[in-house]
């Protein structure tokens, strides 16, 4: 039953009334999540989120509390000088009651060793894990582009690097050589022409590492984890609300931001889909990203940086479906998996999708183009 699972954590965590109910919310790769109901004494239902972090992926949960509540600040702080409410705008943390286990007062560390912390859930509204009619990836791009624009003067030497290197594909595929080589799992044997795949694109994938070194693309404050699922949609106006999991908020590049969006949300199958013909891209959702996207950061990144955005797209995807096979190399340490092949399914099906964003990618920076033009 799910309620053993959590029953030993929630009161720890200043919920207001009478727990109710639980579900687990499944969509996430990496840290437990269940959305508790409470009753308030007046009779009115509140929701929260409570999650177990993953401590394999973030080795340091006090210091990722910090980073986020600073990041949560700033932006709220922001807000208020633009007259605009948080309330729903801004994820909201709950404090752990007194009796303290770790350094931040927004964590519970249990017997085991594990951490929790919980959030309100923002009611009425819905994070999407696949668009249902084509203006919500118009609407996401403007979530994710307000909240790049949101950190533009955020002082980065604030923030601790959660998952350091995350986005550094060059290291990245220095792990996967070494991966290979180790064969820790003894999977790949048969994985000759995945691992080609790889080799051929090495040059590609290194590109937004090499530009951010010579100076060509600016370093900045980014989200780093842009799926469509990580925004909040409103239920009654359709419009963004809150961007959402603010963990790998770190040093990086807008490139990969827009990028995983569209890596995400505009492929017509499931990250993880099996059937490999049903694997495209929507032009449709990419334009329309692409436009929500740039309408808010356009007057904010520098006109090179906005050209080369469909750069980001081919580089995040070839990066992801090499963490999916890196990870299947090494028998499942990082990423849930619910079947024994799953990061392997994952990783074939991320690389059809980046084949077919190449075969889309000058038409991609061509549309790019344009409408930087046009502004
Ligand atoms: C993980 O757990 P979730 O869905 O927010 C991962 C991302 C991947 C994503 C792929 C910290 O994100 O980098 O792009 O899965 N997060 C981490 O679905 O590794
Ligand atoms: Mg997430």
């Amino acid at each position: 039953m799910l309620y053993n699972n959590i029953k030993h954590v929630i009161n720890h965590f200043r919920f207001e009334g009478e727990y109710e109910d639980v579900e687990e919310l499944l969509s996430g790769n990496i840290n437990s999540t269940y959305r508790l109901t409470y009753r308030r004494p007046d009779g009115k239902k509140v929701k929260y989120v409570l999650q177990k972090i993953n401590t394999v992926a973030f080795r340091q949960p006090d210091e990722l509390m910090k980073n986020v509540q600073l990041v949560i600040d700033h932006i709220t702080a922001a807000m208020a000088r633009a007259h605009i409410d948080p309330s729903r705008r801004i994820l909201e943390f709950i404090p752990t009651t007194g009796y303290q286990t770790t350094d931040s007062p927004l964590l519970y560390r249990d017997d085991h060793n594990d951490f929790w912390r919980a959030d309100v859930f923002i009611d009425k509204a819905t994070a999407y894990d696949q668009i249902t009619e084509p203006h919500m990836f118009y609407e996401a791009g403007r979530g994710f582009g307000e909240f790049q624009k949101y950190l533009s003067d955020f002082p980065a030497d604030k923030l601790v690097e959660t998952i350091p290197d995350f986005h550094n594909t060059k290291k990245r595929f220095y792990k996967f050589v070494a991966s290979v080589s180790a064969d820790s799992a003894g999977r790949a044997g048969e994985l000759e022409k995945e691992i080609d795949f790889f080799f051929d694109r090495r040059k590609m994938m290194s590109s937004i590492v090499d530009l951010l070194d010579e100076g060509k693309l600016p370093l900045r404050v980014t989200h780093n984890d842009t799926k469509l699922n990580n925004v909040m949609i409103d239920d009654d106006t359709g419009e963004a609300l809150c961007v959402i999991d603010l963990d790998t908020v770190m040093p990086g590049s807008s490139l990969y931001d827009y990028g995983d969006a569209i890596r995400y949300g505009a492929s017509t199958a499931a990250e993880d889909e099996p059937d490999l013909s049903k694997i495209g891209v929507d032009m449709e959702l990419f334009r329309q990203f692409t436009d929500g996207f740039i309408s808010e950061v356009k007057d904010d990144l520098t006109r090179d940086e906005l050209l080369m955005l469909p750069l980001g797209i081919k580089v995040i995807n070839c990066e992801l479906a090499m963490r999916f096979l890196t990870d299947y190399l090494d028998g499942d340490v990082y990423f849930k998996v619910n079947r024994p092949q799953h990061n392997l399914i994952r990783a074939r099906a991320q690389m059809r999708l980046l084949e077919c964003f190449e075969e889309k990618y000058d038409e991609m920076c061509d549309y790019v183009g344009k409408l930087v033009d046009k502004e």
